[in-house]
């Protein structure tokens, strides 16, 4: 049996161990290498920080296993037993560009179901994290469950960059034309946790890899948010995927009214 109070209160420990490390790193010159493309970003520090978890993690719960975005985990392929999925930083752009704007995302699961969520702002020193059936936080203060909004008052976060397709049936620009608003923050756990928060009624991305919805989906959920790819099904937390979050009522809308035929 898993003491998960034990593993709460360690991941809080090195939460602030890590974001102080970050903090630390804006003195620093960083090393910025490419990933994918010329604009999929990743520095030293992104590397160190998800060596710190992945340490820390070995040294006291040697029996979890970890999928982290920068590759010190384990090779993971199933979700039986513990499992800690990390992004040591999301919003790597941010963080280069910005100094700001960019969260430490984990979520860790026992086979399969979510347990452990946190969302932590380091700039901010703001933590959101939920253990499942004893609600969402941030910080001290409770979340309360979302409450529904029609897509007429709703404030949506998206990428631009999803409005760029040539595609006749892109669904994407009514829906912008009817929501209240749209922001772009560009990093999917600050916008996760903007979710949880009720400052966002929804947020839609078009491929997400499990370190960037994992931790995000645990807190949503324990507030009645609702996460789903764009057609409504349920994410696999070993694949990439679009995402679809938003408050209970407007999810089910938004994949009804703009989504159904994608
Ligand atoms: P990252 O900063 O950890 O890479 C940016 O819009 C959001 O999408 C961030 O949460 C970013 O996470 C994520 N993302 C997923 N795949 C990406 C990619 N190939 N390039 C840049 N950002 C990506
Ligand atoms: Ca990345
Ligand atoms: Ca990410
Ligand atoms: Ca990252």
């Amino acid at each position: 049996m898993v003491n998960w109070s034990i593993v709460d209160s360690e991941v809080k420990e090195w939460l602030r161990e890590a974001g102080k490390n970050i903090i630390a790193s804006f003195e620093t010159a960083l090393q910025i290498d490419t990933k994918a493309d010329a604009n999929d970003l990743v520095t030293n520090i992104d590397k160190e920080i998800e060596q710190l978890f992945t340490n820390h993690i070995r040294r006291r719960f040697p029996s979890h296993k970890i999928l982290g975005e920068e590759g010190f985990g384990d090779e993971i392929k199933s979700m039986d037993g513990v499992i800690w999925i990390i992004d040591p930083i999301d919003g790597t752009m941010n963080f280069i560009h910005q100094q700001r704007n960019f969260f430490i995302s984990i979520g860790i699961f026992e086979n399969g179901e979510g347990k452990l969520g946190y969302l932590y702002d380091v700039v901010h020193n703001e933590l959101y994290f939920a253990k499942r059936g004893e609600g969402a936080y941030w910080d001290d203060i409770k979340l309360p469950m979302l409450e529904k909004v029609d897509v007429s008052e709703a404030v949506i976060g998206l990428s631009a960059a999803l409005l760029t397709s040539n595609d006749s049936k892109n669904t994407l620009i009514p829906l912008v034309k009817d929501v209240r608003g749209t922001r772009s923050y560009g990093s999917a756990a600050l916008e996760f946790a903007y979710v949880a928060t009720g400052r966002l009624d929804a947020y839609i991305s078009k491929m997400l890899s499990p370190w960037d919805f994992a931790g995000g989906k645990i807190i949503v959920e324990e507030v009645g948010g609702v996460v789903t790819d764009l057609k409504g099904k349920s994410l696999n937390l070993l694949e990439k995927s679009p995402v679809i979050v938003a408050k209970p009522g407007l999810h089910a809308k938004l994949i009804e009214e703009y989504f159904q035929d994608n």
